[in-house]
């Protein structure tokens, strides 16, 4: 059957399960924008930033598991899409991007809106292709769900130029990939898994650091199962927050520059780490030279090239988390560890990070506790980047799998209110609550016009302390609290914003206004936007330092001590 490249890029999406695609036109890519009519069953969000599209795009598949789409012309629409593409990237989360490319003649010409788009993204997707034929397109596109979502997950682009889209051919659908050289490994080797097995039925004092690929490879009834049969404590990294339950007796909190001062303390006083979909991110680490110094290492990962990358291990593991797991907890004993667990509890009572200061002043900690009991723990939280973010990852209660969703790796800015709009889309059941910096907020907060104009009814949490807080932070803490470049003295009345927009906006200045106006902007049925004005030099903590180790652990000062 003779189709056009643009309607074979909607079909070929469809045959993907495809549902939503977050998007906006411009010249080279109009002819697929064209055809779009064709396709009732592919929902286009149209975004008002193209940044926008991408992060949607991302929270949604953090939320599903499945392939975020977003779609941009040419040229600054590409380059638009760079950072959700960077963001997606460094998390392994699943995407495909369709960037309309100037007509193949063109190419080189320097074209009005010409960008070499899939130079630019070379380091930051998992892969990416230019179309020059549309007889490519299906297979390409297949391939490019194929890749996105097997493996470690990233992102992948798809450049089509202009004449492309309208280039008429037979299309032929192919039902198989061939991809030499693109095996992953999920499968662990049963060596590897015998010596992990008896390297933790040795053990005494054993942890489990839980990463994204618990979430990614959905190994969560697995990673309770190791748990609870070894009784082995979790200690879930930013990501892997929600891949373990935070209610559950073994779950012992996030460790490292902003975790839990036990959690960080447990990992260091460790005999043994099983590290599992992570990568010993340097936010966890510290110092690589002094981190958990004693412990001996197992480390699963589907990327072989994580492993030893950053930190040496004894038994590496390449393979699927969930895989992995169904074979090595087949060979694990079952184990008590009484005086490990008594020890972490002691850890606990002497470094006590989740208390949040009694005091009469609105504080954000205070706020994200308030949100977390009056969702029961239930919502999906997607924040921007900063202080917030850690505050959001330290009060929140994760009980839900994929129920935080948040920037780690490249740590973006302006990734809470269209990451929560794709999550929101994802997920229409969930309550929604986007955690956002006053900063972050104002990167891409035209995408409350598109969370009116679609029924979008995320709600919004703006922690306002009138700054760059988490910069502030260190300047107050590394450069004697010279403020250069980290205040807003005029920030928006956000209320008169948010009502601009077309939705509920409310301000809270004192602590007991808190509960009833998370409530009312809950019931509201819509985008709803609360202004939560709180203490302007509110601190993370505990904090280490910047590639130092976890003995050089700030903690909160205690009570006597604290600034009232
Ligand atoms: C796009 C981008 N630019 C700059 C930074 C550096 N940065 C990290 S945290 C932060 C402050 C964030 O401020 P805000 O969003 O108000 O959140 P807060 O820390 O106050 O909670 C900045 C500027 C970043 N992470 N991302």
């Amino acid at each position: 059957m003779r189709r056009n490249g643009g309607q074979i890029v909607c079909e070929a999406l469809l045959r993907e399960g495809v549902d939503v695609i977050f998007g906006l036109p411009g010249g080279a890519i109009l002819p697929l924008y064209q055809i779009l009519p064709e396709f009732p069953e592919l929902r286009h969000i149209l975004v008002r930033h193209e940044q926008g599209a991408a992060h949607a795009a991302d929270g949604y598949a953090r939320v599903t598991g499945r392939p975020g789409v977003a779609w941009a012309t040419s040229g600054p629409g590409a380059t638009n899409l760079v950072t959700g593409i960077a963001t997606a990237q460094m998390d392994s989360v699943p995407m495909v991007v369709v960037t309309g490319q100037v007509g193949r003649a063109a190419i080189g010409s320097d074209a009005f809106q010409e960008t070499d788009i899939t130079g630019i993204t070379l380091p930051i997707t998992k892969h990416n292709y230019l179309v020059m034929h549309a007889s490519e397109i299906a297979g390409v596109i297949k391939e490019a769900f194929h890749i996105a979502s097997t493996g470690r997950p990233g992102p992948v682009l798809v450049d089509i130029p202009k004449d492309v889209f309208t280039e008429e051919v037979d299309v032929e659908w192919p039902d198989e990939i061939d991809l030499p050289g693109y095996k992953p490994n999920l499968q662990g080797h049963s060596g590897m898994i015998r010596r992990a097995a008896n390297l933790i039925n040795e053990a005494e004092r054993p942890v489990i650091l839980a990463g994204h690929g618990v979430i990614l490879s959905q190994a969560f009834d697995e990673l309770r199962e190791l748990a609870e049969k070894a009784q082995i404590p979790v200690v879930p990294t930013l990501l892997g927050l929600s891949g373990f339950p935070d209610d559950h007796v073994l779950c012992v909190g996030m460790p490292g520059m902003h975790g839990m001062a036990y959690a960080s303390l447990a990992i260091e006083e460790a005999d043994l780490l099983i590290a599992l979909g992570m990568r010993f991110d340097d936010r966890i680490t510290g110092d690589t030279s002094s981190f958990a110094t004693g412990s001996k290492k197992i480390h699963v990962d589907v990327d072989p090239s994580e492993i030893g990358k950053n930190i040496p291990v004894d038994v590496p593991i390449v393979g699927d988390v969930k895989r992995v797991l169904v074979d090595l907890n087949k060979r694990v004993q079952p184990s008590t560890h009484i005086d490990w667990l008594n020890r972490i509890e002691e850890l606990k009572r002497d470094h006590p990070s989740m208390l949040v200061r009694e005091t009469d002043k609105l504080i954000p900690q205070y706020v994200i506790k308030e949100i977390s009991e009056a969702t029961n723990g239930e919502a999906i939280v997607v924040t921007g980047v900063g202080q917030h973010q850690m505050w959001a990852a330290q009060h929140y209660s994760y009980n839900e799998p994929r129920s935080l969703v948040s920037s780690g790796g490249a740590g973006s800015m302006g990734y809470e209110v269209p990451g929560a709009m794709g999550a929101q889309v994802g997920r229409p059941d969930k309550v929604v609550w986007s955690v956002a910096g006053d900063g972050g907020f104002q990167m891409t907060m035209c995408e409350i016009a598109t969370m009116v104009e679609n029924h979008i009814p995320v709600k919004i949490a703006i922690l306002n302390n009138g700054f760059l807080g988490m910069v502030r932070q260190w300047q107050e803490i590394f450069y004697n609290s010279s403020y250069v470049a980290t205040g807003y003295s005029a920030n928006p009345d956000f209320v008169k914003l948010a009502e601009a927009f077309g939705a509920f906006g409310a301000r809270v200045t004192d602590k007991s206004q808190v509960r009833s106006t998370i409530m009312e902007a809950m019931a509201f049925d819509g985008p709803a936007i609360v202004d939560f004005v709180v203490e302007q030099e509110e601190n993370v903590y505990p904090m280490i330092p910047a590639g130092m180790s976890v003995r050089e652990m700030i903690e909160e000062p205690r009570p006597q001590e604290a600034r009232t």
